[in-house]
């Protein structure tokens, strides 16, 4: 049920990347250049990238350039719950961090690298919407290097679930946790590493007395600081169309793409690949 490619098999060192951000993160068509591009930095970090998709019946760890391209905006979101159906019914599934975390237990790959993690959105109990990346996270022995959560939840609701699940929250070079398009802002991170060996180090410690996920920081390079204003905005729309549920991320993102001229876009696109390269260097260390 699991085709592993033969580069992922024999390599040393392997990050996982999701296929849910390459299918609805960005406009059409354009994902999957992001996704290559992290692909690329992985490898300029030292290890062998390992993008994660459902296809034709079959979970696939490691898939090809072409393959990479059927995963468009008509590709469905995999959470964890979401993986079997998918095989079963023989769709195209795009795994979300949580369902790339699924995957990554069942394959034994411990470095996975993202834009923003899930969590708990604005507002809750309403929409009780706590993303399935939290539980994965805290249940997968998988350090996952992101630029902290996404945009538009409520980040310090979603840090102190983190906390109460056990999750190290690592600050790379930042005793806070960036705020995905801004390098800073968010709460204090439980640790600060100072670089990809440090990190590593203290996820081993973490495995050997049975810990769980961890979760890295990494600030964007070029911070955008005026992205919030445009967030809740984009939530305000997204009220009154009343858009819910899954198709809240996608038409979000659309909005601020749009809004910002494109800003957040670039901005995105730069995060996740600089993400992508720092955990190819925490995999090598591994
Ligand atoms: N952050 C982004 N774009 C995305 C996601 C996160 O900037 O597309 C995706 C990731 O795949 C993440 C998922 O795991 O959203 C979480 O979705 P949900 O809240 O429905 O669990
Ligand atoms: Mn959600």
């Amino acid at each position: 049920m699991i085709r592993v490619s033969d580069e992922v098999r024999d390599a040393s060192s392997v990050v996982a990347l999701e296929t849910t951000l390459v299918a609805h993160g960005f406009p059409p068509g354009e994902g999957v250049e992001v996704g290559l591009a992290s692909e690329a930095a992985v490898r300029q970090g030292g290890a062998v990238p390992a993008t994660i998709g459902v296809l034709d019946g079959e979970i696939v760890v490691g898939l090809t350039a072409e393959e990479l391209g059927r995963f468009g905006a008509d590709a469905r979101k995999l959470g964890p719950r979401d993986i079997a159906a998918a095989v079963t019914q023989r769709a195209v599934g795009a795994t979300t961090v949580g369902g790339t975390l699924a995957v990554c237990r069942a394959a034994g790959i411990t470095v996975m690298a993202t834009g923003g993690l899930g969590g708990v959105h604005r507002g809750w109990p309403t929409p009780p919407d706590v993303s399935a990346d939290l539980q994965a996270l805290a249940s997968t022995q998988v350090l996952v290097v992101s630029s902290g959560v996404k945009s538009l939840l409520d980040v310090p609701a979603t840090t102190e679930l983190l906390e109460t699940l056990g999750v190290p929250v690592l600050g790379y070079r930042t005793d806070d946790l960036p705020l995905f398009y801004a390098a800073h802002g968010g709460p204090p991170v439980s640790a600060r590493v100072e670089s990809a060996d440090e990190a590593a180090a203290i996820a081993r410690a973490h495995w050997k007395i049975g810990g769980g996920g961890l979760l890295v920081g990494r600030p964007p390079d070029d911070s955008l600081d005026d992205a919030e204003p445009l967030i809740e905005r984009a939530l305000a729309e997204a009220a009154a169309l009343g858009v819910r549920g899954q198709a809240v991320t996608p038409f979000v993102l659309a909005y601020l793409h749009r809004e910002s001229g494109g800003r957040t876009l670039a901005a995105n696109r730069d995060l996740i690949v600089g993400n992508a390269r720092l955990a190819g260097a925490v995999a090598v260390s591994l």
